[in-house]
């Protein structure tokens, strides 16, 4: 069967995260996936942010039902959506319950690969438990075939446990930022507590052993539990690796560490402090660190709480309430077609995973290079194949290749280059900018490239690549490797070339 499409638009877009996926460790990988009990597969098989693999096929979406929230964050400013699943400086289209279902059902509808609802905002959505659960409750009876998932601050939390788990909800994400009451008064200035505002150390302290016991609570339950961490440099940056230990010895299935973003205009406690956010390299080497204790998410696009489609598009404008409005739904032929177009995905993703474990045995007879390793940009639209134009792309997943395999590694935002504006501010083209994006990358490979780009890539020593069109990504990735490896173009690493001399 072929797969649908999933957008006749290029897909991908915004969003800073550094992400980094690996053999071992980004979201559930293949070879994770296999080692998983069945109940716990199922779950994140199809799920875009608990699978790293997923999110190749399948989308999400979120309804902005939960405006009011119960603490304050240094980084957030009220007047945009929650920074603890968001990107900061976004305002989405708040939705009465009633319409969040309309319109989940229309893009369910529409867009058969949406598995999973989330409400992630624009507050908290356990400090508005009528509207998140009315909403949880009318979709878990009118449309059942779809993953239900909430993203909370922890602090209403173990007061909502059983009615989350009433609701058929497996998936739930806790931004847990600290386990230090010191480390928290410096990143929340308040919570409101049983009427209260509660300030300092204090209030920290009260958020942390909420968090702590709803973690607890849920995983007593067998719900998933992802933990979001906003890493704020000189605040809970060198904490963090301990914030990871400690969820992950309660159970958490997945840790998240997103970067601070703290534009001065979007007008945040610390974006007018001047609290800097990470650079790439320290969120991945963090991250990297804390892998060795449990299961990294590399591939969050830090998404509005109204976004709809796959992670780092963003479709919403074609589900506008009076969009919708207009929209026949029949729900009940809709499920079916849905339930044969996710059979056909499963399939198509078990026979690729065999396919790579088959390489992966293949790679291993080899006889192993020894040179050092290579980052390299990828266009793709999905479905794990580079099949994106380069001046299609919004954003590019970088990789790394190495004698050890290929590795992703996060995800960096492109200004489109074809059809979108041609120049970006401080007089520089748009694909001056995008081929500043790749900074680091010795190659990109896409479907097609122009000539001019193609020139420009090449002077700032980046490789265009259009040999690899349709090919999966992690293949084309490796060959391209050896190519290079094997043209002379890449030293030895540093061990091979102290044990050759
Ligand atoms: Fe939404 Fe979050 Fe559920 Fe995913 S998003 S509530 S777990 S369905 Fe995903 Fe978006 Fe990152 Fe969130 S990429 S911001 S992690
Ligand atoms: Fe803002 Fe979310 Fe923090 Fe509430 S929990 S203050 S909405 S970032």
């Amino acid at each position: 069967m072929q797969l649908p499409v999933l957008n006749d638009t290029p897909a991908h877009a915004e969003h800073g995260a550094k992400g980094g996926c690996a053999a071992s460790s980004c979201g559930t990988t293949e070879n994770q996936m296999d080692t998983l009990p069945d109940s716990i597969r199922e779950k994140v098989q199809n799920h875009p942010c608990y699978s790293e693999d997923a999110h190749h096929y399948f989308a999400r979406m979120h309804v902005a039902v939960a405006p009011a929230c119960n603490i304050q964050c240094h980084y957030c400013n009220r007047k945009y959506d929650c920074a603890n699943e968001s990107r900061p400086g976004v305002v989405s289209e708040l939705l009465t319950p009633d319409q969040a279902v309309k319109k989940t059902m229309a893009v369910a509808a529409n867009i058969p690969q949406m598995t999973v609802l989330g409400i992630a905002g624009p507050g908290d959505p356990l400090a508005n438990p009528e509207r998140t659960f009315e909403t949880f409750r009318r979709l878990s009876q009118e449309a059942p075939d779809i993953k239900l998932c909430v993203s909370t601050n922890g602090l209403a939390l173990p007061d909502a446990v059983e009615e989350l788990s009433k609701h058929n909800i497996d998936h739930v994400t806790i931004t847990i930022n600290c386990v230090d009451p010191e480390v928290g008064a410096k990143i929340y200035p308040w919570i409101f507590w049983k009427n209260k505002r509660i300030k300092g150390i204090k209030g920290a302290k009260i958020l942390i052993e909420q968090q702590q016991k709803g973690l607890e609570m849920l995983i007593a339950k067998g719900i998933l539990v992802k933990v979001n961490s906003v890493m704020i440099p000189g605040v809970n940056d060198k904490h963090l690796a301990e914030v990871s230990k400690a969820v992950k010895s309660k159970g958490a299935f997945l840790h998240n560490v997103m970067p601070l973003i703290s534009e001065a205009e979007h007008g945040t406690f610390y974006g007018v402090m001047g609290q800097r956010g990470p650079t790439p390299d320290e969120l991945q080497d963090l991250q990297d660190s804390c892998s060795g204790d449990m299961n990294m998410m590399r591939h969050c696009r830090q998404c509005r709480a109204d976004a709809v489609g796959m992670l780092g598009e963003d479709r919403g404008d074609e589900f506008t309430l009076d969009k919708i409005e207009d929209m026949e739904i029949d729900y009940q032929a809709a499920m079916e077609k849905r339930a044969v177009i996710h059979q056909a995905i499963q399939a198509e993703m078990d026979s690729k995973r065999l396919e790579k474990a088959e390489k992966a045995q293949q790679l291993k007879q080899e006889p192993k290079l020894t040179t050092r390793p290579v980052l390299m940009a990828v266009a793709t639209s999905g479905q794990g194949v580079i099949n994106l134009h380069f001046g299609h792309a919004k954003e590019f997943l970088i990789y790394e290749a190495s004698p050890d395999g290929v590795r992703f590694i996060s995800h960096r935002k492109a200004d489109q280059y074809c059809g979108g504006d041609t120049t970006c501010g401080d007089g520089e083209s748009t694909l001056q900018v995008t081929i500043r994006a790749l900074a680091g990358c010795e190659a990109v490979l896409c479907s097609k490239v122009g000539y001019e780009p193609w020139e420009m890539l090449e002077a700032a020593g980046i490789a265009p690549n259009g040999e690899h069109a349709m090919e999966p990504i992690e293949e084309a990735v490796m060959a391209v490797y050896k190519e290079m490896a094997a043209a002379g173009k890449l030293d030895a690493t540093p061990e091979a070339a102290r044990a050759t001399a």
